[in-house]
């Protein structure tokens, strides 16, 4: 814990408190000076920058691009995923050392049909080991690529599984203990897209770059010379940075062109929660949640994103005043900029009904009782840290799991803990003992646990191995915020 940062934050997070909102709680205060000077000076640091004049130029939002396979049949689909280190222009005139999944930063698009088995094959270009973690599939634990399944440097592994789970928004990242935090920080993360034939008869909007965007979300702390240094940076409750990215994009723009516009947002920073509006106050239809479809659109003016998570929304742009320019923004900062053409291609409108979600089933479940605990290098679970060696937790495959997962961080007000289960998508049977919002009742794995709070899920193991589950503040799960259930 870094008692010099509390002190400050602890008056913020009172702040925010008295305006009724905790979700910022203990995390750094985002600026809308442009720069990171007076920050880095509260900080202690010296984080000052000279980007002052090129952050405040707007950029095209940068769109992944869609990976293409390197074999495609009905049955099956192959794509080859390369880690690589690389080098990005953030800033205009000035690289910064990066690191990409088959490119300089981020990664691509893989597709993939419910049905298909993927096949990808993994390579490690880096001078150190990662792994190839496939956040939100369902799948066998040997390949879910989690931190006992590493790819040392040069090294290539082949991962092969049925994808058997809806569409959804889903992403992959590096897992392997002791380097994941930094490795992210630098770079690692791509998106795969499940698809399946019945979302894709609904209308929605669907075709990518034209009204159907990704839109990953990152903080980073860039130093004066615009690298990323994340020793410099690190935070042992977060490392948090001041300047927002979107697909790697600094202070991004987005051309609409149609009435309808789909994000799908995802949260790939390392701990920063967000809590995402427009600027002009209109609301949101979210569609889905981290694993796919809600049964219908529900409209949100607000969508709340932990590390990890993800949201589909979709914005009405024939709403925007003319001539207004609408931001997606978090808190006072600004997330993206939209852009609206004068003339908007019409889409038609959201259907009613987007899917249909199975009943939750506890019949005959198994409980478990989870408790994230402490903060900086204190954190535990159920009083215990990650061990390799250690399994904490045992389930049986098929068999409803209802678990109920505590959040006693408390001191000083506590923090969200974003708890993830690999291998599964669950299902939020209450939040601090009420019924979830709608918007937060489909397929899930990734969900923010709140101070003091509890979260119900349930679920159930499709499949056999040993899986992880742990805090997605990626300084937390290094500081061993993690544990194993090995599933038979
Ligand atoms: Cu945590």
């Amino acid at each position: 814990m870094q008692l010099k940062n509390w002190g400050l934050w602890g008056l913020v997070a009172v702040g925010l408190i008295g305006m009724g909102t905790t979700y910022y709680v203990h995390q750094r205060p985002t600026t809308m000076m442009g720069t990171n000077g007076a920050h880095g000076m509260m900080m202690g640091r010296t984080t000052s920058t000279k980007s002052t004049a090129t952050s405040t130029t707007a950029h095209q939002m940068a769109l992944p691009p869609l990976l293409k396979p390197t074999r495609q049949t009905t049955q099956q689909v192959a794509y080859t995923v390369t880690a690589q280190r690389g080098k990005m222009a953030f800033y205009q005139g000035q690289k910064t050392n990066t690191l990409g999944y088959n490119g300089n930063y981020l990664g691509p698009v893989l597709q993939v049909n419910r049905g298909q088995t993927l096949k990808i094959k993994t390579q490690n270009h880096l001078t150190t080991t990662t792994s190839f973690h496939w956040h939100g599939l369902v799948l066998p634990g040997v390949d879910d690529g989690g931190p006992n399944q590493t790819v040392a440097a040069g090294q290539t592994k082949t991962v092969q599984f049925k994808i058997k789970q809806p569409a959804a928004t889903l992403w992959f990242h590096p897992h392997a203990m002791g380097s994941t935090a930094k490795q992210v920080y630098q770079g690692l993360a791509g998106l795969i897209y499940v698809r399946d034939a019945a979302s894709q008869k609904r209308h929605l909007p669907q075709t990518y770059g034209v009204n159907d965007f990704p839109v990953i979300i990152q903080d980073r702390q860039f130093t004066a010379d615009h690298q990323l240094d994340y020793e410099q940076a690190y935070q042992a409750d977060g490392t948090t940075g001041s300047t927002l990215l979107v697909n790697g994009t600094v202070n991004p723009y987005l051309n609409v062109t149609t009435k309808l516009v789909r994000l799908r947002l995802v949260n790939g920073s390392n701990a920063r929660n967000y809590r995402l509006t427009l600027s002009n106050g209109q609301a949101m239809q979210q569609i889905a949640t981290d694993g796919g479809l809600l049964p219908h659109p529900v409209a949100v003016k607000t969508v709340r994103l932990s590390p990890g998570e993800r949201a589909e929304v979709v914005i009405d742009t024939a709403r925007f005043k003319t001539g207004q320019s609408v931001t997606l923004q978090n808190g006072h900062q600004q997330v993206l900029a939209l852009r609206t053409a004068k003339h908007l291609k019409t889409d038609g409108r959201l259907p009613a009904t987007l899917t249909t979600l199975p009943k939750v089933s506890t019949a005959n479940a198994q409980h478990q009782s989870l408790t994230f605990s402490g903060m900086g290098h204190m954190v535990a679970i159920n009083h215990q840290t990650y061990q390799r060696n250690r399994i904490n937790l045992t389930a049986q495959v098929k068999r409803p799991q209802v678990w109920t997962i505590r959040n006693t961080s408390g001191m000083m007000g506590g923090m969200i803990h974003p708890f993830h289960l690999h291998g599964v998508q669950f299902r939020i049977l209450s939040i601090n003992g009420a019924t979830p919002p709608a918007n937060q009742r489909g397929w899930k794995d990734t969900v923010a646990l709140p101070p003091d709070g509890e979260v119900k899920i349930a679920f159930t193991f499709k499949d056999k191995g040993i899986y992880m589950y742990h805090c997605h503040n990626l300084e937390h799960e290094e500081n061993g915020m993690m544990g194993q259930i090995k599933v038979s």
